[in-house]
């Protein structure tokens, strides 16, 4: 059975999901929920680097989501037709993580006008370079003729937008039908209705994780250090 160890939410893990999804091949999501957890998690010898997500998938254990995304990619004939298509799905990918870092960190503002705002602003940047591409490519796609993990990716890091900036694509009409067309694939429409799919990350993912980390919490928390053991603040940064 394919595994995907991560903390109980969406996170650096949601991309991985998508393209599991995208080629209908079940997960079970293996939440890890301590710092005991992961510390028996790291014991095992699978995470190469000591961190997560782990992707547990043909008898490989696979580390860094770039990695699981282009490996679920290339499983299910995702990366295009060509080497120019291919470097065209890398180019878009690497720039949707980019676009995607803002939406995962919003869930760690202390206010929704301080998770909104950098949102809106990395939107005005990035969001006509997206329509533009999908303008020039012309046939609703970033790459080629058919869905890519190029658009899976980016339908990913729309979707975290839109729960907090409804009307993003309003002036993108493009990216809106993109964005539709993804979602309405079949193993990523049957993925969202499922219980596999965590909710939008709130204060108790946030907690989740520097429990889990024993990390400082965001500086609007009360007893910031609630979870660090020992010494001053611990690391930040998720
Ligand atoms: N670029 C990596 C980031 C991995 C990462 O930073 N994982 C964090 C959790 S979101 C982690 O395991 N941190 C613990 C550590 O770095 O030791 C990816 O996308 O997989």
């Amino acid at each position: 059975m394919t595994q995907l160890h991560y903390f109980k939410g969406r996170g650096r893990a949601e991309t991985t999901r998508w393209m599991l999804a995208i080629n209908q091949i079940n997960f079970e999501n293996v939440a890890i929920e301590t710092p005991e957890a992961l510390a028996a998690l790291r014991a095992t010898g699978k995470l190469p680097f000591d961190q997560m997500p782990l992707l547990e998938i043909d008898g490989l254990c696979l580390s860094q989501s770039s990695a699981m995304i282009r490996y679920l990619a290339r499983r299910g004939g995702y990366y295009g037709e060509t080497d120019n298509d291919a470097v065209w799905c890398d180019m878009i990918a690497g720039t949707v993580a980019d676009f995607a870092e803002t939406a995962l960190q919003a869930a760690f503002q202390a206010t929704t006008e301080a998770a909104v705002e950098p949102l809106k602003a990395r939107f005005e940047k990035f969001g006509p370079k997206f329509e533009a591409r999908l303008a020039e490519n012309g046939t609703g796609f970033c790459v080629g003729a058919r869905l890519t993990f190029a658009d899976v990716v980016l339908a990913e890091a729309l979707t975290g937008y839109l729960e907090w900036v409804p009307d993003l694509l309003v002036d993108t009409p493009l990216l809106a039908a993109l964005h539709r067309q993804v979602l309405d694939q079949p193993g990523i429409a049957a993925y969202l209705n499922s219980a596999q799919r965590y909710p939008m990350a709130g204060e108790t993912y946030v907690i989740d994780v520097a429990r889990v980390l024993q990390r400082v919490l965001p500086a609007h928390f009360p007893d910031q250090n609630r979870f660090v053991p020992i010494g001053p603040l611990g690391e930040v940064g998720y």
